[in-house]
């Protein structure tokens, strides 16, 4: 159950919380879209006796990357066949992908879809006369299920009236598992490994941002779905702005850094995902470029897109930038070439594409088609809109800047960063694939055994976006309960004795209470540094060495080094973090698991001698593709105990051959 507001200001931190110990079988840890779908199902495959527990941050209604809503469900197969999907995210992903697991994602993600309607999420429907029905019209159709036709923008995508998409999916999951079985406002912090397996998941420690309380919980099995990164990067939007970004400013790493801290192997980690958003207020360009048929124009008012130079540019990545749908990171470079050359900015024209779709409707469609612009916004990105307002921008007389934003590291949007898992135990999947325990394979296992990851935690598995992360959460649901099923015998044990968790835990405000008092203001001490004191760090390191916005996503091996020795002395500077205040200490782990997911991401940039995603980042020292050397995976793992970072190459298998 979600605990009620606060009643003014944050609650102050005390040196001695208060300790839960809990002990049940599967621990879902996170309650996004993912974790959302492993709640709905996993009753249905618990056997008697079996007992779970789902830890969220925050509040399952609103938390996540749809916390605000969004207007398409991204991946919908339809009438289109899985192994088209694989051969869409594959050169999207300049080719290094894994196609067992999206294969497998492909196959199951519809009823995710079905399930997101039956329980009221409204999807627009196409008339025989190919009229656009949404809300109420739209349901009156009857159901996809039921052969009603989606309103597709692009191959894959399908547009929803979807404020309240996290409400729906959220009420399902909490209904199915039981509000006793849901720990709201709960930041998992680490997880904790087995006494006697060092390579075997027993449990997780956390906190309350509501209560001074610190939960150690045991488990036979986990699943960890916290999300992709945010704010690792300087953003864009700085001084009052800040704040603002374009994935959720809440998921902090913490999937990523979690799982590594427990020894899982991470793969692709220097994959990220640069967006190109409408300046500012983040709003997402997919329906203005699938749905309204917008083109992108330069400084010039060129559109730049279909040039001569445009084409040239991106023969030199055939066969993904000569494909018939450019791969995301390439369509960003055109859009840095143009901006580099001089003929920025690059606006969506957005007048033309509302003029020329009104062109054939009369003034009450008129009137819909404005709405519905607006309403792409207010569903999903309402700053945006608010931004419109703030400009005396009307879309159909004023067009809007785009922009690529900072960079996000995430698994399941437009990137394919994060944890390296087993795929589906089926004869075509190729055996380096399959992670077993105790000679079985667990579908989604990562390295560790009983550590299970879905959505942005997955690695080499992009494009599955809000529905196919769900998708996947309930694949793993199975899983799950199988590994509890089948290790029965197994207790779990836990080496760190209660008060080495709590010290651990509450050291930031130990930290803050010995020392405030030797200043005259809180947050300047030469005892301590405060978490927002550390974000400024690293942020202005990572933007400035690491690729960011300040270099237009360029780097160097030699501002590799620099970076990741800032980095490095960062986390050791994290020993003095200090919090006087349970937002604070969130704050403080928050930035903590930051730091551990932006220095993988670097040393995954640095270890591949290649620029793999020309537009989300460069390398200068080694630009371009190198298929010979670097048509593979790269996985790397760390050693807590040692500080020791490990990077390897994995063989790329293709499964599904080229149409
Ligand atoms: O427009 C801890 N996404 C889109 N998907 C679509 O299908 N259609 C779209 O239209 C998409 N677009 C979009 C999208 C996201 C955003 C922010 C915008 C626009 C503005 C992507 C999907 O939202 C995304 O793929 C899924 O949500 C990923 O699911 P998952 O479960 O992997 O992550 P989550 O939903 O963010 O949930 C994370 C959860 O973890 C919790 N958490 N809990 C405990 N302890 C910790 N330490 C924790 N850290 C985090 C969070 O609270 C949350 O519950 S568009 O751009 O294309
Ligand atoms: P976005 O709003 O940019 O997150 O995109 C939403 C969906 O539309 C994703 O599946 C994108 O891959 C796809 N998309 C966005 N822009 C384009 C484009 N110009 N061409 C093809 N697909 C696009």
């Amino acid at each position: 159950m979600a605990l009620p507001n606060k009643p003014l200001g944050e609650r102050k931190a005390v040196r001695d919380p208060e300790v839960e110990e809990r002990e049940v079988d599967i621990l879902i840890v996170g309650g996004g879209m993912a974790a959302c779908g492993t709640a709905f199902e996993i009753k249905k495959w618990m056997s008697e006796g079996q007992t779970v527990l789902l830890c969220d941050k925050a509040a399952m209604e609103r938390s996540g990357a749809v916390a605000q809503g969004l207007s398409a469900i991204n991946t919908y197969i339809g009438d289109n066949s899985p192994e088209d999907y694989v051969r869409m995210v594959r050169n999207d992903l300049m080719g290094i992908v894994r196609e067992d697991l999206i294969f497998d994602l492909g196959c199951h993600v519809d009823d995710s879809v079905h399930l997101f309607e039956e329980w009221g999420l409204p999807i627009w429907k196409k008339t025989e006369e190919g009229k656009t029905l949404d809300g109420k019209k739209g349901q009156k159709l009857g159901t996809l299920k039921s052969g009603a036709a989606p309103v597709r923008t692009g191959k894959w995508q399908i547009m929803i009236n979807g404020e309240s998409y996290k409400r729906v999916v959220a009420e399902a999951a909490k209904l199915a598992l039981g509000d006793d079985n849901i720990l709201e406002r709960c930041f998992i912090v680490e997880l904790l490994t087995d006494a006697n397996n060092p390579g075997q998941i027993a449990g997780a420690v956390g906190f309350s941002v509501r209560e001074n309380k610190v939960y150690i919980i045991k488990c036979k099995t986990m699943m960890i779905a916290c999300g992709g990164a945010v704010n690792i990067y300087q953003p864009r939007s700085v001084g009052e702005g800040k704040g603002r970004a374009w994935y959720p400013v809440w998921n902090a790493g913490s999937t990523y850094t979690m799982a590594l801290r427990a020894g899982a192997e991470l793969s692709m980690m220097e994959n990220r995902f640069t967006p190109a958003r409408f300046k500012d207020g983040y709003g997402p360009v997919g329906a203005w470029f699938l749905l309204f048929k917008a083109k992108a124009l330069n400084g010039l008012g060129e559109n730049f897109a279909g040039s001569d130079a445009a084409k040239a540019e991106l023969e030199k990545y055939a066969p993904y930038g000569t494909a018939a749908i450019t791969p995301t990171c390439l369509r960003n470079h055109l859009m840095l070439f143009e901006m580099k050359e001089g003929r920025g900015p690059i606006m969506m024209d957005t007048v033309s594409a509302l003029a020329e779709l009104g062109k054939t409707m009369d003034k009450k469609e008129l009137k819909h088609l404005e709405s519905e612009a607006w309403e792409d916004f207010l569903d999903m990105t309402c700053g945006q809109a608010n931004l419109w307002c703030a400009q005396n921008c009307e879309p159909e007389k004023k067009n809007s800047e785009v922009m690529p934003t900072e960079p996000y590291l995430l698994g399941s949007h437009s990137g394919c960063c994060g944890i390296w898992t087993s795929g589906p135990d089926f004869d075509w999947v190729p055996d380096s694939y399959k992670i077993r325990h105790n000679g079985k394979v667990y579908n989604r296992m990562t390295t560790i055994a009983g550590l299970f990851t879905s959505g942005d935690g997955v690695s080499g598995s992009g494009h599955k976006f809000s529905s196919g992360s769900h998708a996947e959460g309930r694949m793993v649901a199975k899983e799950m309960a199988k590994f509890v099923r089948d290790n029965a015998d197994f207790t779990p044990t836990i080496k760190e004795t209660k008060e080495e968790l709590v010290d651990m835990i509450y050291k930031p405000v130990r930290t803050y209470l010995d020392n405030v008092e030797y200043t005259t203001a809180a947050d300047i001490n030469p005892n301590y540094i405060k978490p927002n004191g550390m974000m400024y760090r690293m942020m202005k390191a990572t933007h400035e060495y690491g690729a960011g916005t300040a270099t237009y996503y360029m780097t160097t091996s030699k501002n590799l080094e620099v970076v990741l020795d800032l980095l490095e002395t960062m986390r050791a500077d994290c020993e003095k973090l200090a919090a006087g205040d349970l937002h604070e200490l969130m704050r403080a782990w928050e930035i903590y698991h930051r730091l551990y997911t932006v220095e993988a991401h670097l040393r995954h940039i640095q270890y591949r001698k290649e620029t793999r995603y020309p537009g989300f980042y460069y390398q200068a020292d080694h630009p371009g593709q190198d298929d010979e050397n670097w048509f593979c995976f790269t996985n790397s793992s760390y050693d807590k105990a040692t500080n020791e970072w490990s990077l390897k190459k994995v063989d790329y298998v293709k499964i599904i051959p080229d149409a």
